[in-house]
């Protein structure tokens, strides 16, 4: 594959992917996530070249994969691949390792995922969240800087240069970590405080919730015109956006767009975007996106379904929406209009949108009274009251 010029002056670093499938794993699973692995690193501007699936009964200790594959890696790495990517979690030392031994970059998702957010944070707490996440992600993995500067120093004294240099560089990273946390509470009183007379006003919430490119950001589009960004990549949106939306019955609602979700998703990440997802936890309902058309789509609603427990959002009442209907053969998407629960739309077609629209009012009629969030309905009572 040649390589790309970007925009004229970076051409597009090749990659070549690695794929471990240890013990009883089903081979599919690690060969969708592999696919997924080459549009992840698409997303982050590189090209994947090449896929390597290293089957083993268990990951090697000291390089994840085995000797084989490293051999192989090392001739293509010799041959102009500039960056491998690891399907797996690496700890710092078989990063180090196999970068020692390959001779060239090495990166394992979650360093992908973090990469391609880096690149998209447009907003100040965006940006400051994504920081975040990369310094929690590097700090245990400082040792490789380690080696490095300890060659360097001269190992006088009882501790080595090299651990002391370690030392001041995690310091020198918590120090900052502390920081971002401080902004970052700033940032967030003031969007809290800016949130406020929105939650005067008795609209409800509605978020939007999906694996990556399901289709969310066009469907507030085809609802709203609200000309949100969208795009054939992955992680195309990470900053929340709002739209109000009016339903059949006369009620109108606020709709928000966020991050999309993905498998494996850096728990640094999850962390660090809590704030963002706040939309989420503080909608009075859930719209569930998911791309209907993908070969794994039960598997990738597993996965948001995981991913929204693990941000504690539970209990909310879901409407899932099948999305990109206009992509399967009419028998599927009429099975699909008749799950229990919810609806079959094309945001490309407008299709179904008007299920969705009344479907909408109904989950919403059911929510009207006791928001998450904001007065308790007794309160209010009393209120009219006095
Ligand atoms: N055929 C078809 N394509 C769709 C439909 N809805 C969205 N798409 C396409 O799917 C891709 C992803 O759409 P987005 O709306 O950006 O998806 P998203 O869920 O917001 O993705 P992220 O923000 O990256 O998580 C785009 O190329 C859309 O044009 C649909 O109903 N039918
Ligand atoms: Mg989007």
């Amino acid at each position: 594959m040649p390589t790309i010029p970007v925009d004229g002056r970076r051409r597009r670093e090749v990659a070549v992917l690695v794929g471990v499938r240890t013990g009883r794993a089903p081979r599919w699973a690690a060969e969708d996530s592999l696919e997924e692995l080459a549009r992840l690193a698409e997303a982050a501007g590189a090209s994947p070249r090449v896929t390597i699936l290293q089957e083993r009964p268990a990951p090697d200790a000291r390089t994840l994969i085995g000797a084989g594959k490293v051999e192989e890696l090392r001739n293509l790495c010799r041959e102009g691949v500039d960056l491998v990517i690891v399907d797996e979690d690496l700890s710092g030392s078989q990063q180090r390792n196999l970068e020692r031994e390959l001779g060239c970059k090495v990166l394992d998702r979650a360093g992908l995922i973090l990469d391609i957010f880096a690149q998209r944070a447009m907003t100040r707490e965006g940006k400051l969240q994504v920081e975040l996440a990369q310094l929690q992600y590097l700090l245990p993995r400082l040792t490789r800087q380690w080696s490095h500067l300890e060659r360097l120093g001269g190992g006088i004294g009882t501790r080595g240069p090299g651990e002391t240099q370690l030392e001041s560089d995690r310091r020198r990273l918590r120090t900052r970590m502390a920081r971002i946390r401080r902004d970052l509470g700033k940032v967030r009183r003031h969007r809290g405080l800016l949130r406020r007379p929105r939650r005067k006003i008795p609209i409800p919430t509605v978020a939007l919730v999906g694996y990556t490119n399901a289709g969310k950001s066009s469907l507030l589009n085809a609802l709203t015109r609200a000309g949100v960004h969208v795009a054939d990549e992955l992680f195309s949106t990470l900053d929340p956006t709002l739209r109000k939306v009016h339903l059949p019955s006369g009620r109108a609602t606020l709709l928000s767009d966020t991050v999309g979700f993905i498998r494996k998703l850096p728990p640094q990440l999850v962390q660090a975007f809590r704030a963002t997802l706040e939309e989420v936890q503080e909608a009075d309902a859930l719209v569930h996106v998911i791309d209907a058309s993908h070969p794994r789509a039960g598997e990738q609603r597993a996965v948001v379904e995981r991913v929204l427990e693990e941000l504690g959002v539970v209990g909310k009442p879901v409407l899932a929406v099948h999305n990109k209907v206009d992509r399967l053969p009419e028998a599927a998407a009429a099975a699909l209009a008749r799950e229990e629960g919810a609806v079959a739309v094309s945001a490309l077609t407008g299709r179904g949108l008007d299920d969705l629209r009344k479907a909408l009012d109904a989950l919403l009629k059911a929510t009207a009274i006791g928001r998450p969030g904001s007065r308790p309905p007794v309160l209010a009572e009393e209120r009219r009251q006095g």
